[in-house]
């Protein structure tokens, strides 16, 4: 929330994901600060919306005024789901479904992301995935690595299903870091849909896995002549301010790359 909202919503983008959201064991749910000078906040609870006007009316404002952004994101990790699935469970009436509807409403959202990096129980992702598509969100997932638990949760939440209508209807695929091996065409034939690889932008924190302006053009370039693909993003926009580097620039490469 300390990021430049005007920038995002000039340099071309058309989604954008909001990263970290989290629930806690009584269905409460939290937007964790992850930049020195913003604290956590509770933003739903008890049904309803907590987060505060300021917070809503800034996030609300990605998608005011035609700038680009079309699509907001939450993202999240799996902490709890397995427990809520269980009790209450998924239903209308559960504190959990009606604070992701009220959230949805006060932030304008379309999607939750599921950022699950350790505890990938099936089962109740898929619960959990289909009582958030009950509430009219869209579900998106984005994997580094254990291709088999994607592939079964891919394959259960979009079953019958064809676009526009998939619930599970975009992959986000980490290529740093832990993904930096990752190849978006395998992926996609394991999955069975396109993916959107995301590259990590110049960093400090990790250097090695920092991806230029060029570079980033260059792999885009290079995994769409190999297989097609349904975009292509950036991990994070913390580091393109830390770093000085420019929004538009990253945001070109996309905007030709992905006419
Ligand atoms: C935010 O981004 C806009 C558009 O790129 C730029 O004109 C403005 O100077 C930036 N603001 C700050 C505080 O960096
Ligand atoms: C967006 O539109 C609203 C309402 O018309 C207006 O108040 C606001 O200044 C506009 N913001 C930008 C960034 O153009
Ligand atoms: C400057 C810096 O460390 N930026 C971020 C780079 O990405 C990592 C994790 O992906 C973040 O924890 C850092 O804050």
């Amino acid at each position: 929330m300390k990021s430049n909202t005007t920038a995002l919503k000039t340099s071309g983008f058309n989604t954008l994901i909001m990263f970290g959201v989290g629930i806690l064991d009584n269905g409460d749910i939290m937007y964790y600060s992850n930049t020195a000078g913003s604290k956590d906040v509770k933003i739903a609870a008890n049904g309803a919306y907590v987060g505060g006007d300021a917070l809503a009316d800034k996030v609300r404002s990605f998608k005011k005024n035609d700038t680009g952004i079309d699509r907001l994101e939450i993202s999240m990790n799996a902490q709890h789901v397995r427990d809520l699935m269980a009790a209450p469970g998924p239903s209308t009436e559960t504190p959990l479904y009606r604070n992701f509807e009220a959230l949805k409403t006060a932030w304008s959202l379309d999607a939750v992301n599921n950022d699950d990096e350790s505890i990938y129980h099936s089962s109740s992702t898929v619960s959990f995935a289909k009582m958030l598509g009950k509430i009219g969100y869209k579900y998106t997932i984005s994997p580094y690595t254990s291709t088999n638990f994607w592939r079964t949760i891919t394959t259960q939440l979009n079953d019958g299903l064809t676009e526009p209508n998939l619930l599970m209807d975009r992959v986000y695929l980490q290529c740093y870091d832990g993904g930096a091996s990752n190849d978006p065409a395998s992926w996609q034939s394991s999955l069975g849909m396109k993916v959107v690889p995301l590259v990590w932008v110049t960093n400090d924190s990790k250097p090695s896995y920092g991806t230029s302006v060029a570079q980033a053009r260059t792999k885009f370039t290079g995994w769409s002549k190999r297989g097609g693909l349904a975009g292509g993003g950036y991990w994070n926009d913390y580091d393109i301010e830390k770093m000085g580097l420019s929004y538009a620039q990253y945001g070109d490469v996309l905007k030709s790359v992905f006419p």
